[in-house]
């Protein structure tokens, strides 16, 4: 790889016939290796201990911590690879520039070189096979990707106590049912720290997302399907939530903030939202997984409108009219 300059087979950074004025090529192998482990030596643990906690998304809840953990992880691998690719350019443009007399041979020598075509083969190898293994441990260890588990989760978590959180996506915004605080709905995601939430997220009307950035929790938000995804919050804080799936026209302007809070503050909140809402509570349908899409587009209703003045061919399900 790089004593391409010397005209005969010797080895990388074996010495040659060199333009110097020894008489002897410098072991260019030699010293990029020495310069690549030292500035890998020194970057890598700087961007690990310095950099590492600030990677996106954060340690909010279990999930985020585990895809912060896994991000750092690729990060540590991919740096030294990054380095290996810049110190050869800057090494090469600084030894064999066409302003120095020494012009890098090539041909066959550069092309034949067993020692570098089996480090290419063995390194690129070892560090893909690492990552597929490392990968699919993240991925069965820590459940799943992303907390999104499905509607029918494969494993549930197994802490005693679990907080269900209701998400209802329609056009064009985000709403929450809390089942255990009398089937309350607000327009605010409030969380209790330190504990395992299980999200339900459904919609009202067309497909959506459901993407709390900070708590590393994304899932589909789909008419008739009730979306299960867990994560277990650790610190407090607030947190952006955002649609994440293209539902029409204000797809951009849907999202809204969320936060979460130590327990007391949580069951002082949610106490007093319940008693807040109530008369509006009792306006809803009863708390269900799934709800009825409206057939009438985005009034953001619960049932189906199969009332007047809407014509039959506006029910979901209905046949069309015969025209
Ligand atoms: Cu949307």
């Amino acid at each position: 790889m790089s004593d391409v300059s010397t005209q005969d087979d010797a080895p990388a950074g074996a010495p040659g016939p060199g333009s110097d004025g020894t008489g002897r090529e410098p072991r260019h192998f030699v010293r990029m290796v020495s310069i690549w482990l030292i500035l890998s030596a020194i970057a890598t643990p700087l961007f690990y201990f310095l950099v590492g906690p600030h990677v996106p998304p954060g340690t909010m809840t279990s999930t985020a911590e585990e895809n912060q953990f896994d991000f750092n992880i690729l990060m540590v691998i991919a740096l030294p690879v990054l380095i290996a690719v810049w110190v050869y350019l800057g090494y090469s443009i600084i030894t064999w520039r066409s302003s120095k007399a020494a012009e890098p041979v090539g041909g066959e020598v550069a092309r034949s070189h067993l020692g570098v075509q089996t480090g290419w083969i063995i390194i690129t190898s070892v560090i893909v096979l690492f990552l597929a293994g490392f990968g699919t441990v993240e991925l069965i260890s820590n459940h799943g990707a992303g907390g999104g588990e499905g509607p029918n989760p494969v494993w549930t978590p197994t802490s005693a106590h679990i907080l269900p959180v209701q998400v209802i996506g329609q056009q064009w915004k985000f709403t929450y049912r809390y089942p255990t605080f009398g089937g309350m709905e607000t327009q605010q995601l409030v969380l209790p720290a330190d504990t395992t939430i299980a999200f339900h997220v459904t919609s009202l009307d067309v497909i959506h997302s459901f993407w709390a950035y900070q708590l590393s929790i994304k899932a589909d938000a789909n008419p008739q399907v009730d979306n299960v995804a867990f994560t277990t919050t650790r610190d407090t804080g607030s947190f952006t939530v955002r649609c994440s799936e293209l539902c029409g026209l204000w797809h951009g302007a849907m999202y809204n903030y969320g936060r979460v809070v130590s327990k007391t503050q949580f069951a002082v909140w949610a106490k007093a939202t319940e008693v807040a809402t109530a008369a509006n509570t009792k306006l809803l349908p009863p708390f269900a997984w799934t709800y009825t899409p409206d057939a009438n587009g985005a009034d953001g209703g619960y049932y189906p409108d199969n009332v007047d003045p809407y014509s039959p061919s506006e029910v979901y399900g209905a046949k069309q009219p015969a025209s």
